[in-house]
């Protein structure tokens, strides 16, 4: 009876959830059954919940910083007023452009940052980011230019699955992670094929672990590559059909030195071989890259290798393979094909992926006299004090600017160096939603319901009310009685005709999403109005593949279709399938003009033909760090109490046996590890996983919460206190927060 269906909000995943209340705390937590993506699979992390949810450093009032630098509680009218005015302050002065927005959403929550559009283009502002700049840009770019999309391995039909530089067993990113590794595992049919230096839970149960020496991905890929080509593996019909411009690239994959490759990479040959022989033989093969590759050397031509051996096998588009998703909202923005415009940020230079200014420029574009230099920033539901590279120049950075505004559920390290602090309820306490929808050839949404109200003496407001809010106070918003004239016809069909009559101006279009939460919001039922910014998406999808929602069971034609699927989310409190594919209609959805794969990226080509020989170690920082390694108790910094984890209370370094002796450290034992950047102490753990050199601390750790007696208390260590910003792809300015350079030494007291 009263058990609330809602989702997880620790990874892209968003598992459904069901969660029994008693009074504010989450008492029971189990799998949603109706979920149709996760099906009542859960990980333990859910189980946690709790300490989300009711932390003890939850922001309850708007805050204001003092001149002593205190905060003081203020209400909304004085807060967004005051907000609204310093922003249009800073663009009155130095123009809109250096206004800065970061974040959007974490792991569970993307309908507010579907309102701060309004607000930040009705200020002029133009550059942001988020953490996909820290892991998926690069990959983004190649897949762009190669394919026109991004695409997803479908786990469920093939029988390769590729994982390379990722650990699904702790980290999920894909449905039902277990009971899948386990399935393909299990079956003598399928293979399971993991590159990761580290023997990790998932290479554990692989057919063949590729045990890549750290940072040397792109010699063994390119060795894998140059034995298709040069044992003559490739798929030559389906390429001729499916792509253009192979010539350049085959041919320098003719003339890589496979064996020389394959021992920079410190895999024996043979198995590099089989390796490549298993994917060219396989019917289907599902490809998964995630950040042991792409936060490590060579990771953007990593991604180009990866995706090379899919396509000379033919494993793109079809059934088992990997396949262009349907995306419900706009996760991804494509500019190759000109489809937008290439830009780079306004100081450094740097190239701009789907939108997003690399996270590693962002204090250099702050800490300079540069006249286009941000000025002013707004950072929604992240932490980039503590996600970002190089914590102490972030921190500079952002004491650095005129105004910072951050709003957030908790008090973080981000929050605590603000101007103003705008509080948001939890993600259990509003509408939410994600447009993490990748999944082929059936695709899901969930619009979650909120499970209670917010706390009763907290003063907050969700983000697409702080957003309408902020953008009345510019004055932007106009009359809506039109609006809400037509919608008193019953159907929306005269009020999609004034809706779309008010975008004609240009200036209106920039509020579109307030424009419908004001409007459509206060109709929507059981106080959805948050939900509103879905219309035009559901229509859109609708529009662009009505065989797809058609074939997930919503009926209609032309603006109904877009109309019935829309009023299909609000009805689904546990989510729904809204698009199935038939079998090898993915290719069909090929971001290129032609519609064909485009082989061959110079640039990167020639990055192949000139890797030479592997990365030099450093003898003053002879080992390499993994400073941000997913774990049974780790999830971003979405819990902030060190009390959720039941093992491994402050994070530790993990080390080969090897190393542990030849430096004389035990299990427990102190260690300090040193890199350019900073120093940290922290308890080592033996993991007979690892390889000697190789070292790795978690990611989430290092966050300052009240003790007991309400003092603050930081617990393990903060990885970018670690790292530099310097330390990234030449491409995609994506960091290398998984080779840093360091010493490790025993603490003697
Ligand atoms: N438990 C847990 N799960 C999470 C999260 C969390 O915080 N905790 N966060 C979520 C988020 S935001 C993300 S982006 C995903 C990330 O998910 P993953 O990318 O799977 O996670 P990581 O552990 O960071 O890195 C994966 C692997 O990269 C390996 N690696 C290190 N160096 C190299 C290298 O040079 N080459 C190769 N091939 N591999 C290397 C590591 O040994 C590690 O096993 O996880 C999500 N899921
Ligand atoms: N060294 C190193 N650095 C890394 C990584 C690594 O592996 N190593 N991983 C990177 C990766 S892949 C990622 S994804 C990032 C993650 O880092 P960030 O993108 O900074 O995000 P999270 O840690 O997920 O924190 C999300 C924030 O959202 C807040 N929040 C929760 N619910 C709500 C809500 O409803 N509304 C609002 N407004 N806020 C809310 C939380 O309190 C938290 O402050 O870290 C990156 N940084
Ligand atoms: S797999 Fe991800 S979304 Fe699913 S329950 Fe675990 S942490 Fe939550
Ligand atoms: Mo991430």
């Amino acid at each position: 009876m009263d058990w609330r269906p809602t989702a997880c909000v620790l990874c892209a995943c968003n598992c459904g959830i069901e969660i029994k209340l008693d009074g504010r705390r989450f008492e029971r937590i189990r799998g949603d059954k109706a979920h149709p993506s996760s099906q009542g699979y859960t990980c333990e992390k859910p189980l946690r919940l709790d300490h989300y949810q009711n932390g003890r450093d939850r922001l309850t009032h708007p805050l204001r910083r003092r001149p002593d630098g205190s905060f003081e509680q203020v209400d909304w009218d004085t807060a967004i007023r005051e907000v609204a005015a310093g922003f249009a302050a800073v663009r009155d002065a130095h123009g809109g452009e250096t206004i800065f927005y970061y974040g959007g959403g974490g792991q569970g929550n993307h309908l507010g940052g579907s309102y701060s559009g309004a607000f930040m283009r009705t200020l002029g502002a133009r550059h942001r980011s988020n953490a996909l700049a820290q892991e998926k840009t690069g990959l983004f770019w190649v897949a762009d230019r190669m394919l026109g999309t991004i695409t997803t391995g479908d786990l469920d039909h093939c029988d390769v699955a590729l994982f390379v530089g990722k650990n699904p067993w702790q980290s999920h990113g894909v449905p039902r992670a277990r009971p899948t590794l386990r399935e393909i595992s299990r079956d003598p049919d399928r293979s399971l094929i993991v590159i990761d230096p580290r023997r990790t839970e998932t290479a554990e149960l692989a057919d063949i672990h590729l045990a890549v020496r750290p940072g040397t991905d792109a010699w063994l890929l390119a060795a894998m590559a140059g034995v298709l080509v040069q044992e003559d593996l490739i798929a030559h019909r389906w390429l001729e059909e499916h792509a253009v411009e192979s010539e350049r690239v085959i041919d320098a994959l003719r003339r890589v030195p496979i064996s020389e490759y394959s021992a920079t990479a410190g895999v024996e040959e043979r198995l590099v071989r089989d390796a490549a022989r298993r994917i060219a033989a396989a019917r289907g093969v599902a490809l998964h890259e995630d950040l042991g590759v792409q936060m490590s050397l060579h990771s953007t031509v990593t991604s180009y290798l990866d995706l090379l051996l899919m396509v000379l096998t033919g494993n793109v588009g079809r059934r088992g393979t990997n396949n262009p998703p349907i995306l419900f909202g706009p996760l991804v923005t494509y500019s190759h094909w000109g489809r937008g415009r290439d830009r780079v940020s306004p100081v450094v230079g740097a190239r701009v992926i789907s939108g997003l200014v690399p996270t590693n420029v962002i204090a250099e574009e702050i800490l300079t006299d540069h006249p286009r230099r941000y000025r002013a920033m707004l950072v929604e539901s992240a932490n980039p004090v503590h996600s970002v590279a190089d914590s102490p120049r972030m921190r500079d950075a952002l004491d650095a600017l005129d105004l910072l505004v951050v709003i957030d559920v908790a008090m973080t390290e981000t929050a605590r160096r603000a101007d103003y602090v705008l509080p948001a309820p939890t993600q259990f306490e509003k509408w939410e939603a994600t447009f993490f929808n990748l999944e082929t050839p059936d695709n899901y949404f969930h619009l979650r319901r909120p499970v209670l109200d917010p706390p009763p003496d907290a003063d907050l407001l969700p983000e697409p009310e702080m957003y309408a809010r902020l953008c009345e106070a510019l004055g932007v918003v106009p009359d809506l009685a039109p609006l809400r004239e037509a919608l008193a016809e019953g159907d929306r069909t005269a009020f999609s005709a004034a809706f779309l009559g008010m975008l004609a101006d240009p200036a209106l279009a920039k509020i579109a999403s307030v424009l419908l939460y004001r409007s459509l919001g206060p109709t929507l039922p059981d106080g959805a109005a948050a939900a509103a910014s879905l219309w035009p998406l559901a229509h859109k999808l609708a529009a662009a593949h009505p065989e797809s929602v058609r074939r997930a069971g919503i009926e209609g034609e032309g603006p109904q279709l877009g109309e019935h699927l829309f009023d299909a989310i609000l009805a689904s409190p546990s989510g729904l399938v809204f698009s199935k594919d038939a079998p090898d209609d993915g290719l069909g959805r090929l971001g290129t003009p032609d519609k064909k794969i485009h082989l061959t990226i110079p640039e990167l080509v020639e990055e192949i033909e000139n890797l030479g020989a592997g990365p030099a170690a450093d003898p003053e920082f002879p080992f390499v760090l993994s400073a941000g390694e997913r774990r049974a108790f780790t999830a971003n910094t979405i819990f902030r109490d060190p009390a959720w984890r039941k093992r491994d209370p402050s994070g530790t370094l993990r080390i080969s046996p090897a190393d542990a002796a030849r430096l004389g450290l035990t299990g427990g034992a102190m260690a300090r590890v040193t890199t350019r950047t900073g120093s940290v102490e922290v308890p080592v753990e033996i993991h007979d996983g690892l390889q000697p050199g190789h070292v790795s601390l978690p990611n989430g750790l290092g966050l300052s919460y009240p003790g007991p007696d309400g003092a603050p208390v930081v617990t393990g260590a903060a990885p970018n206190e670690l790292t530099a910003a310097g330390d990234r792809d030449p491409y995609a300015g994506t960091p290398w927060h998984k080779h840093v350079p360091a010493r490790v030494e025993a603490v003697t007291i």
